[in-house]
């Protein structure tokens, strides 16, 4: 039975990684100091442990970190404008609480070598136009939040080539499913709408609604984790013997304009009086298209045939 560390494994995604690795039978140890993660969200999952914590207790991870197989990374300030407003301590959280994390997987490191699976970020990118954002651009972060993904994912490479750890960063794009937090002013669109939805609510379009984002279902999110992860374990280290730290997207590939989405929503929703849109001023700063390329993803983890939109819609509201 393998064991597994996940920090932020209370949270939206992590809980969903948590039941998935508990589902296939193995054990997990969830590290998480329940500032947006909610102990509920592990209710009832056996072979799991909950420690209550933060990435900057280094005694408390480096001795969770020890024995386990492999270590997922979750733990971060998620919000971007969050960051803009707590620059220090979103800094803090996001970088050095990653550095702190694969320090921890280099000291359990044994012979057996503990191999990190990191979230990165479309943030990484900042803004790639009309095209689809690929790993070989040249990444331009917009905001701290992006700045300091890029830099552990620089980090990761060096703690690969100078302690031989094997890592996996993956930049995931626009993740959604049951479970995200619907009630921060920070919450994902799609979080947003399906609450609107069941209160009856108007939907809030910032701009004229064509902007695009690559909507992915959480499950399918988990699936590239995993995923990630067994690529490590069968092949901790490159053609040259040189720990892998790879890093690619975790995307769909597709993209979805705003109100294409509303229309999803509302064929998921069922035949329930349509909410109204209402249209305000753009988002500053808000990027106009983002959609992945899976062109690597697909390379390093294998076809991913992700959930379409209307599936993972109508998951997210049967099930929340
Ligand atoms: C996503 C990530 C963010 C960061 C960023 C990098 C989420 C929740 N956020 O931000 O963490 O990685 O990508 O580029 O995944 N909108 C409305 N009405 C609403 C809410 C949102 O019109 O009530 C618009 C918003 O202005 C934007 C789009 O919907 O154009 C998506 O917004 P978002 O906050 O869900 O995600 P995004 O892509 O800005």
């Amino acid at each position: 039975m393998a064991h597994w560390l996940i920090t932020g494994g209370a949270g939206f995604i992590g809980s969903h990684l948590a039941a998935a690795l508990v589902a296939a039978g193995d054990r997990v140890t969830v590290l998480d100091d329940l500032s947006s993660g909610r102990r509920a969200n592990l209710a009832g999952l056996e072979r799991l442990r909950l420690v209550e914590g933060a990435l900057s207790d280094r005694a408390a991870l480096n001795d969770l970190a020890q024995g386990v197989d492999g270590v997922f990374h979750l733990a971060a300030r998620v919000s971007v404008p969050d960051c803009i407003t707590h620059w220090r301590q979103g800094h803090e959280d996001n970088l050095i609480g990653s550095l702190n994390v694969f320090d921890a997987a280099c000291l359990a490191q044994s012979g057996d070598l503990v191999p990190v699976v990191y979230m990165s970020s479309a943030a990484v990118y900042g803004d790639c136009g009309e095209g689809l954002c690929h790993e070989d651009m040249a990444p331009r972060p917009h905001s701290p939040y992006g700045a300091d993904k890029l830099a552990c994912e620089h980090q990761a490479r060096a703690f690969a080539v100078a302690h031989g750890l094997p890592s996996f960063g993956l930049r995931l794009f626009n993740v959604y499913g049951p479970r995200q937090n619907a009630q921060s002013p920070y919450s994902g669109v799609i979080a947003r709408f399906a609450a609107n939805l069941r209160a009856g609510r108007a939907h809030e379009i910032h701009g004229d609604g064509q902007q695009a984002r690559d909507f992915l279902f959480v499950a399918d999110a988990v699936e590239g984790m995993r995923r990630a992860m067994a690529t490590l374990k069968a092949a901790p280290r490159d053609a040259q013997g040189q720990a892998r730290a790879e890093i690619c997207n975790l995307c769909t590939g597709r993209a979805t304009t705003l109100l294409e989405l509303t229309e999803a929503l509302d064929r998921a929703h069922g035949p329930a009086a349509r909410p109204v849109l209402r249209h305000g001023p753009a988002r500053g700063g808000d990027i106009r298209f983002s959609c992945g390329d899976p062109t690597r993803m697909t390379a390093l983890l294998g076809p991913m045939r992700p959930a379409p939109l209307d599936a993972g819609l109508g998951a997210l509201l049967r099930e929340d």
